[in-house]
């Protein structure tokens, strides 16, 4: 096969054929502009439908959104945080951050204005753009500027740039330079911010380019949320950089999905999205003739899924694994054949897998241990937290993820579980630690355990126990308690109120008593 373009300009490949000086700097923004020259009158972005603009129109757009941030004072190295719903504007107003050597950090749209302060109080943004109709805080520091930007892409923001002339400029950046902070829980129950390059984003998206045999000829189906890696620096990413078309919806819906397969060639979501397609009759072999690649991650694909699908479209999807703090690990290869189920396949091109005991030495094919990873895509540590960066991010250049798995005799991976205390709902993290730390405030809880129990739609839901003392407990005051302060996904589905917590003999709470009593809580 011939050699297909690479990334970056420090890497000489500008894209196939293309002379290396069209890249201007490492800042992924020029990295895109360069690759999508030669693409000019193709959609860009298709938005319910409705085509939004070609790659020619596509610098303006940004160019605009970009002159508006510097009206509102964003220069080179400030953080922009942003809560809002997906849009093509969303994805304006990230590349325009980008462009002016800014720094993104997206938040979870469904956020409440308790979690979203601990954000802006950790990122101290110089501008916060939210949704008219959103929980933020009130307004806190002097130093943050507030702009608008809705679900529909209306908004003072968008008012704004709609007066401005476009600035086409692009922020030379290197590959170290910081572009997004991504804040993920942590085991203390307080969000920690990942901190990604410019380099870290680039390399990525390149080796996922690679993997997957991507061209200017695809269409990726996107409806997966802009404010987290796998939409943003996957999903979003790969068009962007291959010069592929971006038909986008506003969110992930079954019949909205079915309509539009037939103009896809690719579609990529978190298992829910799977495991309620093939919950819909129209999702036949049919409907799903022209895409040449279903791909899952976030969450594990459960092989009964994988073999429903192949039995119902004829397609293998292939998984593949990633983090916040890595973008994309490994991946299953791209040959039908090669896509196993319940294995997440191999190390991208560049990065390194190592599986290991507890004093970190490496373990041998088949056994069981901690996922370690190395890589240009892993990120340069936490957001001003020194402490929990040295935790994770060991001096050697590996990475402590969290996960536990095995490799077999060829490197293939397989994640067997978690050693970090983590719920997977519905491809959304959530950290039973900070559920335990809200619930304990309630007046007469005794004792708190937060856990992950089997559900057919989510992959897994968040169940609580707690104990009682006194006469001070009253569950409708917990309940408002929850839902002023947690996003409704990491919402309790229920809450048990147990005499006593099943305790081993160091009186730690057992865990894994509770998710077993619990399991069939939603069997279908
Ligand atoms: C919504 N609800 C959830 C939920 N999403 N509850 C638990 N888990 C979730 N993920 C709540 C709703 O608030 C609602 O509450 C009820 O469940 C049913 O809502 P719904 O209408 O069925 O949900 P919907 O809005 O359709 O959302 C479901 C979903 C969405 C699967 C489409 O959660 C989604 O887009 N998930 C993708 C997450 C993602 O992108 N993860 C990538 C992270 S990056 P009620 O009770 O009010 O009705 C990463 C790295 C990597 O992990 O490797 O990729
Ligand atoms: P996040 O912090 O949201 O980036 O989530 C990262 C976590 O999602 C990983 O550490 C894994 O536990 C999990 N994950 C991602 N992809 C997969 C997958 N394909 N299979 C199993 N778990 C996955």
């Amino acid at each position: 096969m011939a050699a297909r373009p690479g990334y970056g300009r420090s890497q000489g490949a500008a894209g196939s054929g293309r002379p290396r000086d069209r890249i201007m700097s490492d800042n992924i923004v020029d990295t895109f502009f360069a690759r999508q020259q030669g693409h000019g009158a193709k959609p860009a972005i298709v938005w319910n439908g409705e085509t939004v603009c070609t790659f020619a129109e596509l610098p303006a757009h940004v160019g605009r959104y970009r002159a508006a941030l510097a009206q509102l004072g964003v220069t080179r190295g400030e953080r922009v945080m942003v809560k809002t719903e997906n849009s093509p504007a969303f994805v304006f107003t990230y590349l325009a951050v980008l462009a002016s050597g800014a720094i993104f950090v997206p938040m979870n749209a469904a956020y409440t204005a308790a979690e979203v302060e601990l954000l802006v109080e950790d990122a101290d943004p110089v501008l916060l753009i939210h949704a008219d109709k959103t929980a933020v805080p009130p307004a806190g520091s002097d130093r943050t500027t507030r702009a608008t930007l809705n679900g529909d892409g209306s908004g003072s923001l968008t008012d704004l740039a709609a007066t401005l002339a476009p600035d086409l400029a692009v922020e030379p950046m290197a590959v170290t330079d910081l572009a997004a902070i991504l804040f993920t829980s942590g085991t203390t129950g307080r969000p920690k911010g990942a901190m990604l390059t410019h380099g870290n984003l680039g390399s990525n998206v390149a080796a996922l380019y690679e993997t997957w045999q991507f061209s200017s000829e695809d269409v990726i189906l996107h409806c997966l949320p802009l404010f987290h890696a796998h939409g943003l620096f996957v999903a979003l990413h790969l068009g962007l950089y291959s010069g592929a078309t971006l038909r986008m919806l506003p969110k992930f819906d079954a019949a909205k999905v079915v309509a539009q397969l037939g103009q896809a060639s690719v579609f990529m979501g978190v298992p829910t999205f799977y495991t309620r397609l093939l919950e819909s009759a129209d999702f036949t072999r049919n409907a799903t003739a022209g895409i040449r690649l279903f791909i899952s991650g976030s969450a594990p694909l459960l092989p009964s899924v994988f073999a429903a699908f192949e039995a119902r479209t004829g397609h293998r999807i292939l998984e593949r694994y990633g983090m916040t703090e890595t973008v994309m690990i490994t991946s299953n290869p791209y040959d039908q054949a090669g896509r196993i189920p319940g294995s997440v396949g191999y190390p991208l091109p560049g990065v390194s897998v190592r599986i290991v005991d507890e004093n970190r030495a490496e373990l041998p094919a088949g056994e069981v241990g901690e996922i370690e990873m190395q890589g240009p895509n892993l990120c340069a540590g936490y957001w001003r937290r020194a402490e929990a960066t040295a935790e994770s991010f060991y001096p050697d250049g590996f990475f402590r993820t969290g996960d536990t798995g095995f490799k077999d005799e060829t490197g293939r991976v397989t994640i067997a579980g978690r050693s970090k205390d983590l719920i997977i709902s519905g491809g959304y993290n959530v950290y039973p630690a900070e559920i335990e730390m809200l619930l304990a405030e309630v007046p007469g809880v005794q004792d708190v355990a937060v856990f992950g129990v089997p559900h057919p739609d989510f992959g897994e839901a968040v169940m609580a126990a707690i104990t009682t003392e006194g006469d001070a407990f009253d569950m409708a005051a917990m309940n408002a308690l929850i839902a002023g302060k947690l996003a409704r996904f990491k919402q309790p589905k229920a809450v048990h109120v147990l005499d006593e917590f099943p305790r081993n003999a160091m009186g730690k709470i057992l865990k894994n008593v509770l998710r077993d009593t619990y399991k069939g809580s939603f069997a279908k």
